[in-house]
């Protein structure tokens, strides 16, 4: 069991912009979620997110794929310097390299990433524009824990918003982004009060299995 006394040490995976992280950081700063970030890693030296940690006072440490010769020694070079942190929870935010098992074996349980729409529903890439073009009325993005399959671990919690008429991706983007903002920092924050945990490829909630994720209504 995880002691919920104790303070989780994250670290957040980030590939873009990092306004999730921002989010994390924010409802750290805030007081709402009890956490210590201790690391932000990036595969990408001009991603903003290493901007944001670095403004927070937050370590921060690009990986560079072309500096590997394949997945397994870029996810091994990853675990090293993840090691280094003891991270409690590693948060993919916006991360957009695919982990390989033994990455994945090795943070089961304690590994997230947000994703940009209803899943079961898009797994993959390009999900506001397959969404659009399927003509669905309602997109959103929903926090799970990572196992091998592909989008595929437990989810946690989904927030929905309304597709409008004049949509495009870049507008439908914004308004995933902000229910993003919203449920991540919620979905850690149930983590670290003890309160969501993964247990026999499930996600529990207060001691029962979570078959549906928990459902974030804007507004609320
Ligand atoms: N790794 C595992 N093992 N399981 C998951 O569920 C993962 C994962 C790594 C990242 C995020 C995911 C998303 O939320 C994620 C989930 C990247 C790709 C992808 O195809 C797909 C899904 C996700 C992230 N990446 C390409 C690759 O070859 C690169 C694409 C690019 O660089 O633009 O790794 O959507
Ligand atoms: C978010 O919408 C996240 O769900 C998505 O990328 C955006 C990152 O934004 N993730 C993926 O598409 C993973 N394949 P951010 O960098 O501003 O947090």
């Amino acid at each position: 069991m995880k002691q919920v006394d104790s303070t989780l040490r994250a670290a957040v995976l980030v590939s873009g912009g990092g306004t999730n992280l921002q989010a994390i950081i924010d409802s750290q700063k805030r007081g709402d979620l009890k956490i210590q970030l201790a690391v932000v890693l990036s595969d990408k030296p001009q991603a903003y997110g290493l901007v944001r940690a670095q403004q927070a006072g937050i370590d921060s440490v690009c990986v560079l794929p072309a500096d590997h010769a394949d997945r397994d020694a870029y996810d091994g070079a990853v675990l090293r310097h993840l090691d280094r942190y003891r991270p409690d929870l590693v948060l993919l935010a916006g991360f957009m390299r695919i982990l390989t098992p033994s990455f994945v074996t090795r943070y089961l349980g304690r590994l997230l990433n947000i994703h940009p729409s209803l899943l079961p529903k898009y797994a993959g890439l390009h999900t506001h524009r397959r969404a659009l073009e399927a003509g669905e009325r309602w997109h959103g993005s929903t926090v799970h824990y990572v196992t091998e399959v592909l989008d595929g671990g437990p989810r946690i919690i989904q927030g929905r918003v309304p597709v409008l008429p004049d949509d495009d991706v870049d507008r439908l983007a914004r308004r995933v982004l902000a229910v993003e903002h919203r449920i991540y920092p919620e979905a850690i924050r149930l983590i670290s009060e003890g309160r969501v945990h993964y247990a026999d490829a499930a996600a529990w909630l207060d001691g029962s299995r979570l078959d549906e994720p928990l459902q974030f209504e804007s507004g609320s």
